[in-house]
């Protein structure tokens, strides 16, 4: 059966939203506004998988919102929500819970890596935490992804849960009038030259929220000094840029600002290299803030404006909610009926 093709992706509101976020996720969710149906949605679920502030948890949810609007997602022809309107994400995550094997989450590395040596204090929703992703993802149908490269694994445990529930659960499925599928597949969107942007300070590790250091990520709000600050700070090697790509792959400072060029002028890195190749770091660092101050300063400057409209923000997560909420309760119907739930 041919699925009727919709992306899904999600933002963690856990502060300082970064150049990462943007280039792997968020720029991408604009793009493809144009070709495919879109939903996308804080995921304040999530990030309770790690103690919150409360009180940041909520301003942070509203910035994530505040972002996409900014960006330029169109709130009325897509939908922009937060998870934790629409409970069936958490139902839906519980039957998953019920699907996922164990020996699947224990190979997931983000958890090792978030859960690091204090394993036992870890929370069991950051261990669960693919499920209910993978439930955002199905609870709408979704056929595509777009993400970072880093939850290309999470996205692989999606897949095999759609799988495994369309395999045990085959004839219910057809007996409903499904045809031989209730879930698709959904597919990753991971392309380009930064699906994953590295740290300022050290091109081996990903730049990421919850580094200590806000040297090692050019924040969505940073203003055009701090930027050019950061940009001027980043680590390099002594050798001037290379004119072909090959050797960028010893060279993982001079990769990442390479690709950051890249994908913020939407053009390969190839191409910057033809430009910049034999050039000396200092030369394509000016490039590289002007470029990034043009880029981020008008996003940074319109998420402050309508971060201060609490109502506003408030009524787009309503809306997007409600919406949401039909798709998610139909899904969730046929759900409980192919699983042999009772329901109302
Ligand atoms: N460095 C990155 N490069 C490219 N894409 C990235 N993403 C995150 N970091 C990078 C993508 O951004 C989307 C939203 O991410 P998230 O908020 O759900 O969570 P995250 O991946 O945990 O973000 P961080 O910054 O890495 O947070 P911490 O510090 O908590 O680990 C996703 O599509 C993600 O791939």
């Amino acid at each position: 059966m041919a699925f009727k093709e919709r992306v899904f992706s999600g933002v963690q509101p856990t502060g300082n939203l970064h150049l990462g976020n943007y280039l792997g996720a968020i720029k991408k969710f604009v793009e493809l506004q144009d070709s495919h149906d879109c939903i996308y949605c804080v995921v304040d679920l999530h990030a309770i998988t790690v103690w919150q502030e409360p009180a940041e948890l909520t301003h942070n949810i509203r910035e994530v919102t505040a972002a996409f609007l900014a960006c330029g997602i169109d709130p009325k022809k897509h939908i922009i929500f937060n998870q934790s309107q629409v409970a069936e994400h958490a139902e839906l995550a519980w039957i998953f819970n019920c699907i996922a094997r164990l020996g699947w989450l224990n190979r997931m590395t983000q958890f090792k890596e978030k859960a690091g040596k204090d394993r036992e204090n870890a929370s069991v929703g950051l261990y669960a935490y693919p499920n209910l992703m993978a439930a955002d993802i199905l609870v709408y149908r979704a056929t595509h992804v777009p993400v970072g490269d880093d939850q290309k694994q999470h996205l692989e445990l999606a897949r095999d849960i759609a799988q495994k529930f369309n395999n045990d659960f085959a004839s219910s499925i057809a007996g409903h009038g499904f045809g031989d599928a209730f879930f698709p597949l959904p597919e990753p969107l991971i392309q380009g030259p930064a699906t994953r942007v590295m740290s300022l300070r050290d091109g081996t590790k990903k730049m990421s929220k919850s580094d200590a250091s806000d040297q090692s990520r050019i924040n969505l709000t940073d203003d055009a000094e701090t930027i050019a600050l950061k940009v001027r700070r980043a680590k390099t090697d002594p050798h001037p840029l290379p004119g072909d790509e090959k050797e960028l792959a010893e060279r993982p400072e001079a990769d990442n600002l390479v690709g950051i060029f890249a994908a913020l002028k939407g053009i390969s890195k190839g191409a910057v290299l033809n430009e910049f190749g034999g050039a000396q770091f200092s030369a394509f660092k000016a490039a590289l803030v002007e470029l990034a101050v043009a880029k981020l300063g008008p996003i940074g400057a319109e998420m402050k404006r309508i971060i201060d409209d609490k109502a506003y923000i408030d009524s787009i997560l309503a809306d997007g909610s409600a919406r949401a909420q039909v798709m998610a309760a139909e899904t969730m119907k046929s759900v409980k009926d192919i699983v042999g739930l009772v329901r109302r």
